[in-house]
């Protein structure tokens, strides 16, 4: 990935844009409606535009409805694989996803294997999430903020009450989470990517100074909520939204990976940004749906054991320990 994103752009990263978008919808006579096990998401614990999803998908009660399978944590010149057969004798039960999964619906071995099946002549990225139709047989979307917004609402008619009534993004705030989405997608999200995968010592600089500008805002803008009586704990206030699951897959990855394996390493969260790291830890330890769907392993040998060019040896720092820190 870093090889073919950098390479037309003098050394920058360049994210590439997604190609398949199409919408879940309870409209009437939708082409993709809302329907119990029909849907079949396929993750990476390691992506954190998958992980995205992972959240939502606890946070909306629909561990029942969408199934998951998850791609072993190494990426290839081939892209992402599924676990083997040897693999899966190994796995310690059905609970067992440390190195992911088999394909659950086809058993495919490759993940290119369903984007070929949809489009013969696909030539863009094989990339993870991908929310896949099993009665149309084809890809409904692996755009994760579109997947994330059809998962907090056009689900709501098979939801019990009290996971239909979880709104992620909700009306009054939606003009503000659009506006904290872009400036940290793209500084911070984004930018731990730009970091990393710069081929150039000045182009790394920039980037890397810029991400830590916007980790600074961040911490500002948490230190505000909670000023005074407020005591606001999210990047919105009082309520969770999906900004926050947006920023927390990029967080919770920072101290383990992004401060060594993509050298973001001016500041550290839990020595240096006090208000992140609370809010980290509070997501990560109270609220359910953070913690369960956090592979600390998965995140960190992917990383470490992928990227060739930046880690050649393929060694993985035991460090910093705990991954997380404890309340
Ligand atoms: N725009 C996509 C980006 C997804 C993405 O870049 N996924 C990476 C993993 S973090 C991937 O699957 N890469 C595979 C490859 O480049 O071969 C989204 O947010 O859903």
């Amino acid at each position: 990935m870093a090889h073919e994103d950098t390479l037309a752009t003098k050394g920058n990263f360049n994210r590439r844009p997604t190609l398949f978008r199409n919408f879940i919808s309870s409209a009437p006579n939708a082409k993709f409606p809302p329907e119990l096990n029909r849907y079949h998401l396929y993750v990476s614990l390691a992506c954190p535009w998958a992980h995205r999803i992972l959240i939502a998908r606890v946070l909306k009660g629909l561990t029942s409805i969408i199934g998951v399978s998850i791609v072993h944590w190494h990426l290839d010149l081939d892209g992402w694989r599924f676990i083997n057969s040897d693999e899966l004798a190994q796995s310690k039960g059905p609970n067992d996803h440390s190195n992911g999964t088999i394909d659950h619906v086809y058993n495919a071995s490759r993940l290119r294997e369903l984007y070929f099946k949809v489009d013969p002549n696909y030539s863009g990225r094989f990339t993870v999430p991908l929310l896949w139709d099993k009665k149309l047989e084809t890809i409904v979307s692996n755009e994760s903020a579109e997947i994330l917004r059809m998962f907090n609402t056009e689900f709501n008619s098979l939801l019990p009450e009290k996971y239909a009534q979880v709104d992620l993004y909700p009306k009054d705030l939606q003009g503000k989470i659009d506006d904290i989405n872009s400036w940290i997608y793209e500084n911070i999200n984004n930018g731990v990517y730009k970091s990393g995968f710069a081929t150039q010592a000045e182009l790394y600089e920039t980037a890397v100074k810029n991400l830590f500008v916007h980790l600074d805002k961040v911490e500002e803008v948490l230190a505000k909520n909670h000023a005074e009586d407020k005591k606001q704990e999210f990047l919105l206030g009082n309520q969770l939204t999906e900004a926050d699951i947006r920023l927390f897959t990029t967080i919770v990855r920072f101290d383990p990976v992004y401060y060594q394996h993509f050298k973001c390493n001016i500041r550290m969260i839990r020595h240096d940004y006090p208000y992140i790291h609370n809010w980290l830890r509070l997501l990560y330890w109270k609220i359910p749906g953070f913690q369960e769907t956090t592979d600390f392993d998965h995140i960190k040998y992917h990383y470490t054991r992928s990227h060739a060019k930046i880690n050649p040896l393929g060694i993985t720092p035991l460090g910093p320990l705990p991954h997380i820190l404890p309340l």
